[in-house]
Protein backbone atom coordinates (compact mmCIF):
# COMPACT_ATOMS: atom_id res chain seq x y z
CA UNK A 1 0.00 0.00 0.00
CA UNK A 2 1.06 3.54 -1.00
CA UNK A 3 1.10 6.04 1.80
CA UNK A 4 -0.42 8.98 0.35
CA UNK A 5 -0.88 12.00 3.06
CA UNK A 6 -4.67 13.49 3.27
CA UNK A 7 -5.00 17.10 4.38
CA UNK A 8 -8.07 18.53 5.74
CA UNK A 9 -8.67 21.86 5.69
CA UNK A 10 -11.26 22.98 8.92
CA UNK A 11 -13.60 25.51 8.33
CA UNK A 12 -16.13 24.41 5.79
CA UNK A 13 -14.70 20.81 5.47
CA UNK A 14 -15.10 19.32 8.78
CA UNK A 15 -16.97 21.90 10.44
CA UNK A 16 -19.58 24.78 9.00
CA UNK A 17 -17.34 27.29 10.79
CA UNK A 18 -18.08 29.76 8.38
CA UNK A 19 -21.28 30.94 9.17
CA UNK A 20 -19.88 32.02 12.75
CA UNK A 21 -16.90 33.82 11.14
CA UNK A 22 -19.47 35.10 8.59
CA UNK A 23 -22.15 36.51 11.88
CA UNK A 24 -19.17 38.45 13.73
CA UNK A 25 -17.48 40.12 11.03
CA UNK A 26 -20.81 41.05 9.64
CA UNK A 27 -21.63 42.46 13.37
CA UNK A 28 -18.33 44.52 13.50
CA UNK A 29 -18.92 46.10 9.52
CA UNK A 30 -22.61 46.98 10.93
CA UNK A 31 -21.08 48.84 14.42
CA UNK A 32 -18.20 50.59 11.87
CA UNK A 33 -21.75 51.65 9.66
CA UNK A 34 -21.26 49.37 6.90
CA UNK A 35 -22.71 45.82 5.52
CA UNK A 36 -21.54 43.24 3.13
CA UNK A 37 -22.90 40.24 1.07
CA UNK A 38 -22.90 36.50 1.42
CA UNK A 39 -21.13 36.87 -2.16
CA UNK A 40 -18.32 39.09 -0.89
CA UNK A 41 -18.61 36.80 2.03
CA UNK A 42 -17.18 33.59 -0.34
CA UNK A 43 -14.20 35.71 -0.97
CA UNK A 44 -12.83 35.92 3.12
CA UNK A 45 -13.49 31.95 3.44
CA UNK A 46 -9.92 30.19 3.70
CA UNK A 47 -8.23 33.81 4.23
CA UNK A 48 -6.51 34.86 7.39
CA UNK A 49 -8.46 36.73 10.10
CA UNK A 50 -5.83 39.95 8.79
CA UNK A 51 -6.52 39.48 5.51
CA UNK A 52 -9.97 39.30 6.07
CA UNK A 53 -10.20 42.21 7.82
CA UNK A 54 -8.51 44.51 5.40
CA UNK A 55 -10.90 43.11 2.68
CA UNK A 56 -14.24 44.02 4.86
CA UNK A 57 -12.59 47.43 5.74
CA UNK A 58 -11.71 48.56 1.59
CA UNK A 59 -15.25 46.98 1.11
CA UNK A 60 -16.82 49.62 3.99
CA UNK A 61 -14.30 52.51 2.10
CA UNK A 62 -13.36 52.65 5.83
CA UNK A 63 -9.49 53.08 6.83
CA UNK A 64 -8.28 52.68 10.86
CA UNK A 65 -5.31 53.07 12.51
CA UNK A 66 -2.99 50.23 13.32
CA UNK A 67 -4.34 50.57 16.99
CA UNK A 68 -7.89 50.45 15.69
CA UNK A 69 -7.20 47.54 13.56
CA UNK A 70 -6.00 45.39 16.09
CA UNK A 71 -8.68 46.15 18.55
CA UNK A 72 -11.21 45.22 15.54
CA UNK A 73 -9.49 41.86 15.33
CA UNK A 74 -9.78 41.14 19.28
CA UNK A 75 -13.42 42.32 18.95
CA UNK A 76 -14.11 39.91 15.96
CA UNK A 77 -12.58 36.85 17.61
CA UNK A 78 -14.02 37.62 20.52
CA UNK A 79 -17.49 37.13 19.01
CA UNK A 80 -16.52 34.32 16.76
CA UNK A 81 -15.09 32.13 20.10
CA UNK A 82 -18.62 32.70 22.15
CA UNK A 83 -19.95 30.72 18.78
CA UNK A 84 -17.17 28.46 19.35
CA UNK A 85 -17.42 27.70 22.84
CA UNK A 86 -20.77 26.05 22.33
CA UNK A 87 -19.99 23.63 19.45
CA UNK A 88 -20.37 20.20 20.09
CA UNK A 89 -19.72 16.81 17.77
CA UNK A 90 -22.66 17.26 16.58
CA UNK A 91 -21.69 20.13 13.94
CA UNK A 92 -19.26 17.72 12.61
CA UNK A 93 -20.37 17.60 8.72
CA UNK A 94 -21.97 14.96 7.12
CA UNK A 95 -19.31 11.89 6.56
CA UNK A 96 -16.15 13.64 7.99
CA UNK A 97 -15.88 10.76 10.81
CA UNK A 98 -16.46 7.88 8.71
CA UNK A 99 -13.29 9.18 5.83
CA UNK A 100 -11.43 10.20 9.02
CA UNK A 101 -11.77 6.09 10.66
CA UNK A 102 -11.43 4.65 6.97
CA UNK A 103 -8.00 6.42 5.89
CA UNK A 104 -6.56 5.42 9.64
CA UNK A 105 -7.32 2.00 8.81
CA UNK A 106 -5.77 2.03 5.35
CA UNK A 107 -2.60 3.66 7.39
CA UNK A 108 -2.78 6.60 5.45
CA UNK A 109 -1.33 10.10 6.83
CA UNK A 110 -3.33 12.56 7.76
CA UNK A 111 -3.16 16.10 8.43
CA UNK A 112 -4.89 19.67 9.17
CA UNK A 113 -4.03 22.22 7.19
CA UNK A 114 -6.34 25.38 8.17
CA UNK A 115 -6.00 29.32 8.32
CA UNK A 116 -7.65 29.52 11.32
CA UNK A 117 -5.89 30.02 15.07
CA UNK A 118 -8.54 28.41 16.72
CA UNK A 119 -7.74 24.94 14.69
CA UNK A 120 -7.04 23.11 17.95
CA UNK A 121 -9.65 24.77 20.14
CA UNK A 122 -12.53 23.54 17.31
CA UNK A 123 -11.35 20.66 17.03
CA UNK A 124 -10.93 19.43 20.63
CA UNK A 125 -14.69 21.21 21.13
CA UNK A 126 -16.09 18.99 18.31
CA UNK A 127 -13.85 15.46 19.80
CA UNK A 128 -11.80 14.93 16.60
CA UNK A 129 -8.19 15.94 17.37
CA UNK A 130 -7.27 12.53 18.24
CA UNK A 131 -8.15 11.50 14.57
CA UNK A 132 -5.33 13.54 13.08
CA UNK A 133 -1.56 12.41 13.19
CA UNK A 134 -0.25 16.82 12.69
CA UNK A 135 -2.56 19.78 13.21
CA UNK A 136 -0.77 23.15 10.76
CA UNK A 137 -2.88 26.03 11.11
CA UNK A 138 -2.74 29.72 11.31
CA UNK A 139 -0.40 29.70 13.91
CA UNK A 140 2.55 28.16 12.27
CA UNK A 141 2.34 30.11 8.84
CA UNK A 142 3.48 33.28 7.61
CA UNK A 143 1.40 33.18 4.03
CA UNK A 144 -1.76 32.80 4.01
CA UNK A 145 -3.99 30.87 1.32
CA UNK A 146 -3.63 31.26 -1.81
CA UNK A 147 0.37 30.81 -1.02
CA UNK A 148 0.88 26.72 -0.67
CA UNK A 149 3.01 27.02 2.68
CA UNK A 150 0.16 25.61 5.41
CA UNK A 151 -0.16 22.48 3.05
CA UNK A 152 3.27 22.09 2.61
CA UNK A 153 4.23 21.80 6.14
CA UNK A 154 1.12 19.58 6.29
CA UNK A 155 2.82 17.34 4.05
CA UNK A 156 6.09 17.30 5.75
CA UNK A 157 4.62 16.67 9.17
CA UNK A 158 3.13 13.39 7.89
CA UNK A 159 6.31 12.57 5.82
CA UNK A 160 4.98 12.47 2.42
CA UNK A 161 5.97 14.23 -0.53
CA UNK A 162 3.44 17.21 -2.24
CA UNK A 163 2.87 14.98 -5.00
CA UNK A 164 1.68 11.90 -2.56
CA UNK A 165 -0.98 14.51 -1.00
CA UNK A 166 -4.96 15.25 -1.57
CA UNK A 167 -5.90 18.46 -0.13
CA UNK A 168 -9.98 18.77 0.74
CA UNK A 169 -11.13 22.24 0.46
CA UNK A 170 -14.21 24.53 0.47
CA UNK A 171 -12.35 27.89 -0.49
CA UNK A 172 -11.28 29.11 -3.88
CA UNK A 173 -8.07 30.48 -2.14
CA UNK A 174 -7.16 26.82 -0.68
CA UNK A 175 -7.77 24.87 -4.03
CA UNK A 176 -5.38 27.08 -5.40
CA UNK A 177 -3.21 26.90 -2.71
CA UNK A 178 -3.02 22.99 -3.07
CA UNK A 179 -2.70 23.40 -6.89
CA UNK A 180 0.47 25.65 -6.19
CA UNK A 181 1.50 22.99 -3.95
CA UNK A 182 1.12 20.00 -6.62
CA UNK A 183 -1.03 18.20 -4.18
CA UNK A 184 -4.20 16.64 -5.83
CA UNK A 185 -7.09 19.04 -4.80
CA UNK A 186 -10.75 17.78 -4.03
CA UNK A 187 -13.28 20.93 -3.67
CA UNK A 188 -16.12 20.62 -1.15
CA UNK A 189 -18.93 22.58 -2.08
CA UNK A 190 -20.19 23.92 -5.48
CA UNK A 191 -18.77 23.40 -8.74
CA UNK A 192 -19.65 26.89 -9.33
CA UNK A 193 -17.43 27.88 -6.93
CA UNK A 194 -14.55 25.50 -6.43
CA UNK A 195 -13.96 24.48 -10.33
CA UNK A 196 -10.38 24.82 -10.34
CA UNK A 197 -10.34 21.57 -8.21
CA UNK A 198 -9.33 18.41 -9.76
CA UNK A 199 -12.20 16.58 -8.31
CA UNK A 200 -15.71 18.68 -6.52
CA UNK A 201 -17.89 16.77 -4.01
CA UNK A 202 -20.92 18.42 -2.42
CA UNK A 203 -20.02 16.70 1.26
CA UNK A 204 -18.27 13.94 1.74
CA UNK A 205 -21.41 11.39 1.56
CA UNK A 206 -20.62 11.77 -2.08
CA UNK A 207 -16.84 10.27 -0.99
CA UNK A 208 -16.93 6.32 -1.73
CA UNK A 209 -14.55 4.46 -0.25
CA UNK A 210 -13.65 2.85 -3.44
CA UNK A 211 -12.79 6.81 -4.65
CA UNK A 212 -10.53 7.11 -1.58
CA UNK A 213 -8.98 3.22 -2.46
CA UNK A 214 -8.54 4.66 -5.94
CA UNK A 215 -6.43 7.62 -4.85
CA UNK A 216 -4.68 5.61 -2.20
CA UNK A 217 -3.22 3.51 -4.74
CA UNK A 218 -2.25 6.60 -7.84
P1 LIG B 1 -9.25 32.52 12.63
P2 LIG B 1 -9.85 27.32 7.10
C1 LIG B 1 -10.12 29.89 7.77
O1 LIG B 1 -10.14 28.53 8.12
C2 LIG B 1 -11.52 30.43 7.49
O2 LIG B 1 -12.05 29.81 6.33
C3 LIG B 1 -11.44 31.91 7.27
O3 LIG B 1 -12.74 32.43 7.02
C4 LIG B 1 -10.84 32.56 8.53
O4 LIG B 1 -10.71 33.96 8.37
C5 LIG B 1 -9.46 31.94 8.79
O5 LIG B 1 -9.59 30.54 8.92
C6 LIG B 1 -8.80 32.49 10.03
O6 LIG B 1 -9.52 32.04 11.15
O7 LIG B 1 -9.79 33.91 12.75
O8 LIG B 1 -9.97 31.50 13.46
O9 LIG B 1 -7.75 32.48 12.85
O10 LIG B 1 -10.98 27.32 6.14
O11 LIG B 1 -8.49 27.58 6.49
O12 LIG B 1 -9.87 26.13 8.03
MG1 LIG C 1 -12.20 26.35 4.64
Amino acid sequence: MHKKGFIFDLDGVIVDTAKYHFLAWKNLAKSLGFDFTEEQNEQLKGVSRVDSLKKILAWGNTSVSEDKFQELMTLKNTEYLSYIDKMDDSEILVDVPRVLDFLKAKDQGISLGSASKNARRILEKVQLLPKFDAIVDGNDVSKAKPNPEVFLIAAKAVNCKPEDCIVFEDSVAGVEAANLANMISIGIGSKDVLHEADYIFKDFSEISEAFITELINK
